[in-house]
Order: C-alpha cells, then structure tokens, then sequence
C-alpha cells in the first residue's frame, strides 16, 4: 500500500492544486468519518483522503495497530510517530482538485498522545519527541485547514458501533477508552479549552442513525462549496 493509494485522482490531472480549500473531519472512533468522506467521493472537483489505516496495519509486514493495542507501553510510541508522518502526508500533499477533505488530521493525532501522555503510557521522553516534532511541523511545514467538521457523538454509541464493526484491533478497546478520547476531542473542540482550534468548525451530530446523517451531510456540502478558492 502506498499512500498514492490514498489519493483519488480525478481523470488525468493536468493541474495539482498546492492550496485546496481544505477540510479535516474529526471525531471519536467509530463516530462515522469515514461514511461522511464517502459522501463527498461522487464530486469531481473534491480529493477525499482516507485515514490511512491499512498503512499503520501493514508497515514491513507488521501490523502497528495491533501492536500499539496490545502493548501499549512497548508500542504506543512508535505507533503515534508513523500516524504523525502518514498525517503530514496527506496534510502536504497537493490534489488534483480544488477541495481537499481529509479523515483526521496531525492535530488530532495529538489527542491519542495527550491520553496517552495522561495515562502514563507514554514516557516523558516520548512525549516531549512527539510534541517538538509536532510544534516543528506546524511551524514549518505547510499545513493548511480551513474548515473543520466534529462530528459529536456519545461514547456509549460509538462504542455499539465499534463492537458492531468489529475490527480486531479494536477488541481490546474499552467504552472507558472511548470516553477519554471523547473528552479530549470534545475539550478540543467543542468546549476550546485544550488547544487552538485551526480554523473555523462546523459540530455534527454524530449520534444520528448512518441514514440521518445525509441532511447533515447536506448541510455541510453547502457550507463547503460555498466558499470560493
Ligand atoms: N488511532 C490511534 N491514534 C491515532 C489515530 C487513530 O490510536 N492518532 C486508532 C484508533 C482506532 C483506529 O486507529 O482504533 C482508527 O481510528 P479513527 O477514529 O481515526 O478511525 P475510525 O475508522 O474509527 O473512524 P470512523 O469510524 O469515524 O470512520
């Protein structure tokens, strides 16, 4: 897997755009980023970028995933800091269309490390190396949002989800897990007392039955396409 992969090429593209208007939807696991993207693959002038899992599961052979849920103190690290490079990828990518929408972003791959950093997974060293190299990155790397979507959801229902899903990975996730990373996404952006916020956000809810959510969907393709780049 390549992270060409990742990229929907819309015919043969004569121009790359160096500045999409670019939009990073967040929110809990099994909160139905990936469903909301979807919805946004049938436009020609939009570059949708999946989170790319199937990378983490399959770096050399191994499966990092797995790893960072089974052995947590061991993996979680190393884990956290190829999400961070396969994030500033797609971050900096340039797309053959306009709009960019991508599934998560560096800044919520900071929300893994910060529970991590609160449960003790991490060592201090470990986080202050994903930290400098996250500050660095926003600093000098060109990362550009100018739109994000929450989609808020509760944690009792991303977790019948996520148990309905079942991927094997996540076996080992707790509704408790699922709780913390809700608080720190929802102190992030709902209550904006974690962190800056890099650009304007549109909160979704997230807990509506799959087949709701595309009026909510149409919400937000509006709000998306009406800004003209
Ligand atoms: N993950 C992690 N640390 C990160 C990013 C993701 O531990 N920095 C883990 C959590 C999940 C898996 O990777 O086990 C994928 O998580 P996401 O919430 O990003 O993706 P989902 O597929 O769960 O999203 P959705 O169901 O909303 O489409």
């Amino acid at each position: 897997a390549t992270l060409e992969a990742f990229i929907k090429m819309s015919g043969s593209a004569s121009k790359l755009y160096k500045h999409p208007f670019t939009v990073c939807v967040e929110g809990n696991i099994g909160s139905g980023k990936t469903t909301f993207l979807s919805h946004f693959k049938k436009f020609d002038n939009v570059t949708v970028l999946e989170e790319p899992v199937e990378l983490w599961r399959d770096v050399s052979g191994t499966n990092l995933l797995e790893l960072m849920y089974s052995d947590p103190s061991r993996y979680a690290f190393l884990f956290q800091s190829y999400v961070q490079l396969t994030m500033l990828q797609l971050h900096t990518c340039k797309t053959p269309s306009p709009y960019k929408i991508m599934e998560r972003s560096v800044y919520s791959a900071m929300c893994f490390v910060e529970n991590l950093k609160r449960r003790n997974v991490l060592r201090d060293a470990e986080v202050t190396i994903l930290e400098d190299w996250y500050n660095w990155c926003l600093k000098n790397a060109n990362i550009e949002t100018n739109l994000i979507v929450y989609l808020r959801t509760t944690p009792e229902i991303v977790y019948d989800r996520m148990k309905q899903r079942g991927r094997k990975e996540e076996n080992a996730v707790s509704l408790e897990y699922l709780k913390q990373i809700h608080q720190i996404h929802d102190d992030w952006l709902y209550h904006q007392t974690l962190k800056p916020v890099p650009a304007p956000i549109i909160i979704i809810n997230g807990d509506r039955e799959l087949h709701e959510m595309v009026e909510e969907f149409d919400k937000c393709k509006n709000e998306i396409f009406s800004k003209v780049i």
